[in-house]
């Protein structure tokens, strides 16, 4: 890699101690055209990580003779089988520190260079409940003058809350921050009875994008409950989704986590018990969890159908396919997504160590350095072009194979609420 200082031609940039800002795209004098910076998002990972400022955008780049304005370190590179590739960043003239850690962040590119396979996992990415509930607060939007509330994060991932809170979303954790009489959106994880009375007791107006999938777990809850069955609900303690399930029946529901606690259950007449499951667990270990209770309650009864949604199901197998020919796995989706970090701990079984990543600025470079083969998924609450980004961001460090492994094809579609429909 080879590195320049140069100055940047930008009106009114200054930059102060501990700030930079990383170029999308670099354009030099004498250029055709501005050269774009794939490993952008890797730089400005690196250089957070290294605790400056970071922002972004297209830099131009002149000699440096003005030494007043701001300086760009800027590196060209052309990685073995790939094509020229640029990667710059302005910070403040005397902030040595900060090009310093510009420097190292550089480095580590440098020693990731190399080409590789990038297998894909498909399915992957958005299933039809988060597309679902998307489109309503996206409809809503467009509805309503008025703010529009969303009850709980819409789905469990970062970037799509953050693009409807600019899109005017306001996300608030409970009911009692809703102005009364306002319209308010039930997140796609669904919520108890509680919620649904709170909700009628301000009067708002309320528009529900919970998945038909949790939905029908809901309603298997009322009915194994009211047939006078002990339900012992599979699921993580503190989800929403469980949250939202264990309120239909209160009295009646138990919540497992493990083949451990199943052990220790109590329950009141061991021939009326029945299990449900939270939608986005791993099929493995549900299935344990399930045969360690059929052992302590042979006449255990089972939902009508899985309860394991068919797209946590599908990126589960999708991931299996791919895992155990990578060296490296990254999992595209936020911390709090069970099903995302359900594929994590999936590769990691499988002996491929995974990580989990909200988007390419995640990507520690220090993990391709042995790594010949990547494999990328996406949990069910992320988005599509996060996907992208990284595959664009391997392609700055080396010419890159891409192989798409696809294990079924999904068609699956809801309806939206008739709330939202067009008329
Ligand atoms: O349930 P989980 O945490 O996986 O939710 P998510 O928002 O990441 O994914 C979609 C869903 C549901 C229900
Ligand atoms: Fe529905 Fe499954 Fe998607 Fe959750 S992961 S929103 S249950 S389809």
């Amino acid at each position: 890699m080879h590195t320049e200082i140069l100055a940047v031609r930008a009106a009114g940039l200054s930059l102060g101690h501990g700030q930079a800002v990383v170029a999308t795209s670099l354009e030099r004098q004498g250029d055709a055209r501005p050269l774009r910076s794939r490993v952008a998002p890797l730089l400005q990972g690196a250089l957070r990580r290294r605790g400056l400022v970071v922002q972004s955008g297209p830099l131009q780049a002149v000699p440096p003779s003005d030494a007043k304005g701001p300086v760009l370190v800027a590196a060209t590179y052309t990685p073995h089988g790939g094509t020229e590739q640029t990667a710059a960043v302005a910070v403040a003239p005397q902030d040595r520190a900060a090009r310093a850690a510009v420097q190292s962040a550089l480095r580590e590119l440098e020693d990731a260079l190399r080409s590789r396979a990038v297998l894909l996992a498909s399915p992957r990415s958005f299933c039809a409940g988060v597309d679902r509930a998307i489109e309503i607060v996206e409809r809503v939007l467009a509805q309503e003058d008025a703010p529009v509330y969303v009850r709980k994060q819409i789905v469990h991932n970062v970037h799509v809350v953050r693009d409807l809170e600019r899109r005017g979303a306001v996300f608030v954790d409970e009911l009692d921050e809703v102005p009364p009489a306002a319209t308010v959106v039930f997140s796609a994880h669904g919520v108890s009875p509680d919620v649904r009375a709170a909700a009628d007791r301000r009067e708002l107006r309320v528009i529900d994008a919970t998945c038909p999938l949790v939905t029908k777990v809901h309603a298997e809850a009322r009915r194994f409950a009211g047939r006078g069955d002990t339900v012992v609900f599979i699921g993580h303690a503190g989800h929403e989704e469980t949250e939202g399930t264990l309120g239909e029946a209160p009295d009646r529901m138990v919540l497992v986590e493990s083949v451990a606690d199943v052990a220790a259950l109590q329950v009141p007449d061991p021939t009326r018990v029945s299990y449900l499951t939270q939608t986005t667990l791993a099929v493995d270990e549900t299935t344990e969890v399930i045969k360690a209770l059929r052992e302590r309650f042979p006449a255990l009864r089972a939902p009508h159908s899985e309860d394991i949604c068919y797209a946590t199901t599908n990126r589960q197998e999708a991931l299996r396919a791919v895992a155990a020919d990578s060296d490296l796995v990254f999992v595209v989706g936020s911390v709090n997504s069970s099903n995302s970090q359900r594929l994590v701990e999936l590769s990691t079984r499988q002996g491929t160590p995974a990580q989990l990543i909200d988007d390419a600025s995640e990507v520690d470079p220090r993990w391709l350095r042995e790594a010949a083969t990547v494999g990328l998924t996406a949990g069910a609450s992320a988005p599509p072009r996060l996907v992208e980004q990284v595959i664009d961001s391997l392609a700055g460090l080396g010419a890159i194979h891409v192989e798409e492994r696809e294990v079924t094809q999904e068609n699956v579609q809801f309806a939206l609420p008739r709330a939202v429909r067009a008329k």
